[in-house]
């Protein structure tokens, strides 16, 4: 299938975004000029984005095909989850989408998982400092070791990058960013940096973060500036 003219409406700051722009570094989009990447201001999203592109008023959205062409598919395609798996699905030899249901099924129930478990604590302990999330941030990572453990190999599945890792590489890579930058309180961040129990969320961080397409869509001084901005207001 050729693939259809794609825009993107994003934000660099913006994890769920992230998780678009890195699939679509993955599969060559950007290098090929595959894709139209328009960056939006999150501070002043314009009336017209809600009225014609998102009513949520939200990105990313993946813009699909061409409005004045009806043969085209045209969508204005909003949420994260649903733009990762069809930019895996339209660039098949990527192999982001694994053949097997199964496979896939495991690959989409994980990145709801790591949110639940993961990202709720996290956001308190940065926004409320409420230590007792620290150590619930800790035991969900224990669980997402468990659910990595499963397939050896450096990504959820394997050796083979997937939609699921894309799905959390934005948010585990914040929470060491913003660890990093002194931004957690109490000591969850040092237990996470140091502890031999969570060697394997820091070798799965290392192998997504170590790739061309995180450096090509994370800019680590802003997005500590930006989170640093965020906190303080
Ligand atoms: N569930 C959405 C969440 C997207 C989202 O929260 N986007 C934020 C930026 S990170 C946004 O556009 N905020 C602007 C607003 O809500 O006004 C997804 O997965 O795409």
């Amino acid at each position: 299938m050729p693939v259809p003219e794609l825009t993107i409406f994003a934000a660099h700051e913006c994890p769920w975004s992230q998780r678009v722009t890195l699939a679509l570094c993955e599969v060559g989009a950007y290098a090929n000029d595959q894709v139209k990447h328009i960056e939006m201001d999150l501070a002043k999203i314009p009336f017209w984005f809600a009225m014609k592109i998102n009513p949520a008023g939200q990105v990313p959205v993946l813009t699909v095909g061409n409005e004045a062409d009806h043969e085209s598919g045209f969508i204005n395609l909003p949420e994260s989850g649903v733009i990762l798996e069809l930019v895996a699905e339209l660039f098949p030899e990527s192999a982001l989408s694994p053949e097997d249901p199964f496979m896939r099924a495991k690959a989409r129930h994980f990145a709801p998982r790591f949110v639940d478990i993961v990202m709720d604590p996290w956001n308190r302990l940065l926004k409320e400092g409420d230590l007792e999330a620290g150590a619930a941030l800790l035991a969900g990572l224990d669980e997402i070791q468990s659910l990595l453990a499963r397939h050896s190999g450096v990504f959820l599945l394997g050796d083979t990058l997937t939609f699921g890792d894309l799905a959390v590489a934005p948010f585990l890579g914040r929470i060491f960013v913003l660890g990093k930058a002194g931004l957690m309180a109490g000591e969850a961040y040092a237990t996470l940096a140091t502890d031999a129990k969570y060697a394997p969320i820091r070798a799965y961080h290392a192998a997504l973060t170590s790739r061309t397409s995180w450096r090509d869509t994370f800019d680590e001084v802003y997005i500590v500036e930006k989170a640093r901005a965020q906190l303080a207001a």
